[in-house]
Parts: structure tokens; sequence; C-alpha cells
């Protein structure tokens, strides 16, 4: 019943509405269509008043600024001569009204739980902060933070902002060569971390791959180890402190570094199309500004929310909506350290239930696997608290939305699919909960003062219906302001394509409504026998069909076609690959979107590998389609056995 339920739906065909439901919009903060398309009309018009009350609004400022904007394309400085802090605004500024109010509830896989209010927040950043200048790291200085999701994750970016330092989180499941690479780029001096983090159940060793990076680190002046796993640390490196001692004895208080709107606050190493990652660096003031204002109006937050956004501060979804956003509304937020299905499937809603969270934001690639293993898992616990469900990270197809909505969400909590990049720091096209009416797989529409078009490569908007390139054509306050130490390649990635215009790297179109519909990465758009398909189509369809569980569609090159379409696909639980099932499927797709959409090959496969954000590495399955040895820098890939399974599959 349930399976047939959810049979649909490529996005092709997609046509369910679902308007917020009224008791959730009457106490929105936004509230209705017409006061999304006021808000949209006001900052269209005069966007520098638009930004500039809605920063006034958002941040605590020292100095005031005058210039709102000061646009030079494609350089872009906001709220200019403006002073502040993001830790002031994090913390002290909520202290009158909420120290003992918890701003973190953490829960570490092995089950250890801490409570800890703002006021306690504001007292461990100070005295990391006052320990990191006893180090001797100044205003503008490098820190580097390779840590597990516990709360010193947050302390560490928090303490690096207090006195102006600029942090640069590398996910905890990187290796000693991709954080040494990502430190040397930054020229990091002193790197926050600690002995291991709990990962399914076993230590993942950080200190072990801090040693083995560290002969390569020549800048790196001073290592700062967290006891995390181990009973007692042993400090191998004459560079090393523990965190411990460093910490003891320094003051509860630490003026906080009054920076310019324009000061680096991170960089956050991302992968491009090529080989090296990109640092992307975000500064203060303007950064600022928007993940506060998206936290509250996306997620429609209020006092007593807590919130639960799932992601690891590694990535950017982590400092924007794990830490910065929700401490500068206030509201108390839920870290996790560990695996979503340790120790058994239902770990994410014993948590829910637990801490009662009302809001959870997590990406359609756990959505997809909770799918998997069944809806027995969550019915057993009460998620009645939850009010609001969040996606992000990738396309979610209709049916893991509808999932999601359906079973996570108890059918009353209004769904918000988010599109943006570590490049724009901050939520770009989403609905707003209380005002927009929802589509399964639609992220609908931009939000207040953000210019997201769909443009053909002159330039030309493209008619609806049909596909196009995902560009922002005006500059938007939390926009990365270069690529860290290689000021060509922040124009040359974006702004080459239209000039003065910054170009997302991702395909979209809009429908009769005008909804924005995501097709994934240009790359992953493929031109069969001169149509263009996003995979992320076809991917749709396949999800759809009831016994597949994840897929991944790429092109081949091919002498008729041009290109060819090749499915990988996994299987839900209890199903044999077999070559009647693989006619079903390609017939599956052919009858979704039709028959230019069929596969021309489809392969089963145990797993599809994967980022280790979770994202599908789809250029590595171009590779393996082609029957070619892949070309791609494989350090990402979650799990190197799933490529190498894919590639004995092809025998
Ligand atoms: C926040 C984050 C950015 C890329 C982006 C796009 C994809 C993110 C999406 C989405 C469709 C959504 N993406 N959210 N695609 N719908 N709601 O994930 O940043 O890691 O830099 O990835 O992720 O392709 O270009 P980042």
């Amino acid at each position: 019943m349930a399976e047939t339920q959810h049979e649909i739906k490529s996005v092709l065909t997609e046509n369910r509405v679902f308007p917020p439901p009224e008791a959730f919009s009457k106490q929105a903060h936004i509230r209705s269509m017409e006061d999304y398309r006021r808000l949209w009309d006001e900052a269209a018009s005069n966007p520098e008043k638009y930004w500039g009350d809605r920063a006034r609004e958002e941040l605590y400022w020292k100095e005031p600024f005058q210039t709102v904007l000061d646009w030079k394309p494609p350089h872009a400085r906001w709220f200019v001569e403006g002073r502040t802090n993001l830790a002031y605004n994090c913390l002290d500024r909520h202290l009158a009204k909420r120290r003992d109010k918890p701003a973190i509830l953490f829960e570490g896989e092995p089950g250890d739980r801490r409570r800890i209010t703002y006021g306690e927040l504001a007292v461990e950043v100070n005295r990391l902060a006052n320990g990191l200048k006893s180090l001797g790291v100044r205003k503008g200085d490098r820190v580097g933070i390779y840590l597990p999701m516990v709360p010193e994750a947050a302390v560490a970016m928090l303490a690096c902002a207090r006195i102006g330092a600029v942090h640069s989180v590398v996910f905890g499941g990187f290796s000693a060569e991709a954080l040494h690479e990502r430190m040397n780029d930054a020229g990091a001096k002193v790197l926050l971390t600690a002995d291991g983090g709990w990962r399914k159940g076993s230590v993942v060793p950080l200190q072990k791959n801090v040693e083995a990076a560290l002969p390569h680190m020549k800048a790196m002046e001073k290592v700062v180890v967290l006891r995390r796993t181990g009973e007692s640390l042993s400090l191998s490196d004459s560079r090393m402190v523990a965190w411990d001692a460093l910490v003891k004895g320094q003051s509860d208080t630490c003026e906080p570094e009054w920076v310019e709107s324009e000061h680096p606050l991170f960089i956050l190493y991302t992968s491009g199309s090529t080989g090296k990652p990109k640092g992307v660096l975000h500064t203060t003031g303007g950064y600022a500004v928007n993940t506060s204002l998206t936290t509250r109006w996306v997620f429609d937050l209020r006092e007593d929310d807590v919130y639960w956004c799932t992601a690891d501060v590694g990535w950017v979804t982590g400092h924007s909506y794990v830490v910065y956003g929700p401490l500068m509304n206030g509201v108390t937020t839920v870290l996790y350290e560990g695996a979503p299905t340790q120790p058994g499937p239902d770990r994410f809603w014993e948590i829910i239930a637990r801490y009662k969270a009302t809001i959870l934001y997590t990406a359609p690639t756990a959505i997809r696997a909770f799918m998997r293993l069944g809806d027995e898992h969550p019915r057993k616990h009460d998620m009645s608290s939850l009010r609001l469900l969040g996606s992000v990270g990738e396309p979610i197809n209709p049916e893991a939305w509808m999932w999601y909505r359906d079973v996570i969400g108890g059918g009353r909590c209004p769904v918000v699919d988010t599109w943006w990049q570590t490049e724009t720091g901050a939520i770009m096209i989403s609905p707003l909960p209380g005002a927009t009416p929802t589509k399964p797989g639609s992220a609908t529409f931009p939000l207040p003062g953000i210019h997201a078009e769909i443009l053909d490569r002159q330039g030309n908007p493209v008619p609806r219906g049909q596909g196009g390139l995902l560009f922002v054509t005006r500059p938007w306050p939390s926009m990365l302001r270069t690529v860290y130490g290689d000021p060509d390649r922040y124009v040359r990635t974006y702004f080459n394509e239209l000039p003065g215009m910054y170009f997302t790297g991702d395909g979209a179109r809009t429908d009769a409504d005008g909804y924005v519909w995501l097709m994934g990465r240009v790359d992953d758009v493929v031109n069969v026998a001169g149509h263009r398909l996003g995979t992320a189509e076809v991917e749709s369809a396949l999800v759809a069909h009831a016994r597949v569980s994840e897929a991944a569609v790429v092109g081949r090159p091919d002498e008729l076609k041009g290109t060819a379409l090749v499915a990988f696909v996994t299987l839900k639980q209890g199903n044999a690959p077999s070559s009647e099932l693989k006619k079903e499927l390609a017939t599956h797709v052919a009858k979704e979107i039709g028959a230019i959409a069929r596969p021309d090959e489809i392969r089963f496969a145990e797993a599809l590998p994967k980022t280790r954000s979770g994202k599908i590495m789809r250029r590595l399955l171009r590779d393996v389609a082609a029957g070619k040895q892949s070309s791609q820098d494989t350090t990402t890939l979650e799990d190197l056995n799933v490529l190498a399974a894919l590639r004995q599959n092809d025998e």
C-alpha cells in the first residue's frame, strides 16, 4: 500500500502541491505568498535598503556601517565600515536573557550526554580564546580544526571568531594527506584536534592522522589535542599541547576583537571539478547577516525550538546551520557525534524523541537510507515534537520527499528543500514554510534578495519548462569573497561563464508555476540524442520503483546517440538482481519520463561510491561506465571497496 502510494514520479510529472498547514502559517515569521512577494519586491527595487535593514536587525554592530554594498564585479564588500564580532553575536548578546538556556544538547555515539548552557558555552569559548592567544594566535592568523562532532568543535570555531583568527575546519573523516594539503594551503599555524572520535562503534584515529601529517606541515607551530576517546593523552610531538592544560587557569572573560565587516571568518575547502580543492573564503558581516536571517526564516525559528541539523561541522552546512545560524538566533541546537545507525537503525529517531526535537535538517542520502531500512524504526518512537523538516545537499527525489513528510513528519510538518552551496554561505532557494506551497522535489523559489536565474550560455533567460544554467545575477551578503590564495581561480571558476554573474555549476528549470527544480551539476546533465536530460530525473524515476533503493545515472560516450545512459542501482533489502528486473526498470523509466530516458545499461551494485559528505561520485561512475581507469581523485571516497566492487562487476 505504502509502496504504491509512493510509486510515482519523475520530477517531470510531479504535480502534487502541499500548502503550508494553516496553524503553522498563523504563527510563522512569513505567513503568506503575498508577504514573500512584498519582501522580494522590496529587496529587488532597493537592495541596499533591504540588506541594510536586515543587517541592522540581525547583528550587533560595535561600529555601524555606512556603505551597504561596494560592488566592483566580481568583487563585493558588504557593510563596509561596520565592526562586529561573531562570537559576541552568538553568545554575549544572549546572556542577559538566555544565560541558563541550553545552547547545545550533545550526544556522543557511545551514549555520553552533555547539556551546555549559553552561559557555560561563553566561558568555554573565552577560555580557549585566551588559550589560543597564549600560543601566539593573532587576528588574521589561520587555525585548523580537525575534530569529531563534539561541543569543542563549536567552541573552537567560536574561539577563533572571538579573537579574529580565521578557522579552517577539515572534516574528521579526511585522511592525513587531505589534512596537510589543506593546512598548508591555508598557512595554518595552530591545529585543534582530538585523540579520536567515535564512528560506527570504532575510534576514528584523528591524532594518528595528525601525526602522519605533521612532518608535511612545516608552518604548523602548535597542535592542541582534546581527549575524547582515550583514557589518557600521549603527546607524541614536541609541538603538541593538551587542550585541558591549555585552557586550565585561563580567564573566563576575553574581550572580543571587533573586526571589520570584511575581515575573513573562515576558509572551507570544497572539491572543484579538477583535482585541487578550493579554499572558499567567507568574511564576517555579510556571512553572519545572511546565515542568521535564513536560519530564522527558513526554519521559522521560535524561542523554544530544539533544532537538530545532522550535518558535520566539517561541511558548510555544519558551519552555517549547526553552529553560527542557530546560536546567533539563541535557540537550542542538538549535536550528535556518530553514525545514524549506531548502535541500531533507529538512533536518529531515538534522539528526536529524547530531546523532543522540533526541527530536523538532514540530507536526501540519509533519508533514502532510512527508507531502505523500513518504516518500523521511526514508528517505534514518539516524534510528535517535530514541526518542520529540512533537506539539503542534493536534489531530493519526490519519493524520498513524500516518505520524509509522511513517515518522519507524520504528514503534519512542512518540508523545506533548501538549495545552496559552500560558496553561497547560506540558503538561497527554499520554501518559507509558513508561506510557500511545496511540491515534492522542488526547492521552490529564491529567497528575497536572491537573484537566482536560469539562463542559457549567452545569458538569455530560458523559457519555463526548459533546462538552463543556474546563475546568481546580483551579489548577496554571504557570497564567497575569493578562493584563498588563488584569486584568479575565483574569477575563472565562478565569473567566466557570464561576466559579473555568479555561475553555480548547477542546472535547473522552472515549471509552469515558476517553481525551481534543480537538475544536478551541469556536468551531470547529459545530452542523449539531442535531448537534454538531468541525470537526477532518471534517478528519481528509478528510485520511485518499489524495489530500488538508490540510483546514480551517468552518461557514457555513444557513437549513435552522443551519450548513452548508464544506471547504477542498489536494491531494497530482499530483492535480488536479475535480467528481468533490469528490463522492468528500463521500461519503468521509459514510462515515467519517456523513451528517451530509457537507460541503455543498468548495473546492480551493493553500494554506490560516495564522498564523505554523502554525495554520489558521478564522475567516478562515469569512468567506470566508460570502462576507463578513473582519472579522479578518490581521497574523498567513503569506502574504496565500493569502487573495487563496481570494477569487478565490470568483468
Ligand atoms: C549546502 C551544500 C553544493 C551542491 C550544489 C548542488 C547540490 C545542495 C541542494 C542541491 C539540489 C538541493 N545541492 N543542496 N541540489 N537540491 N536542495 O550542500 O553545499 O557541499 O557545497 O554542495 O550540492 O549541486 O551545487 P556543497
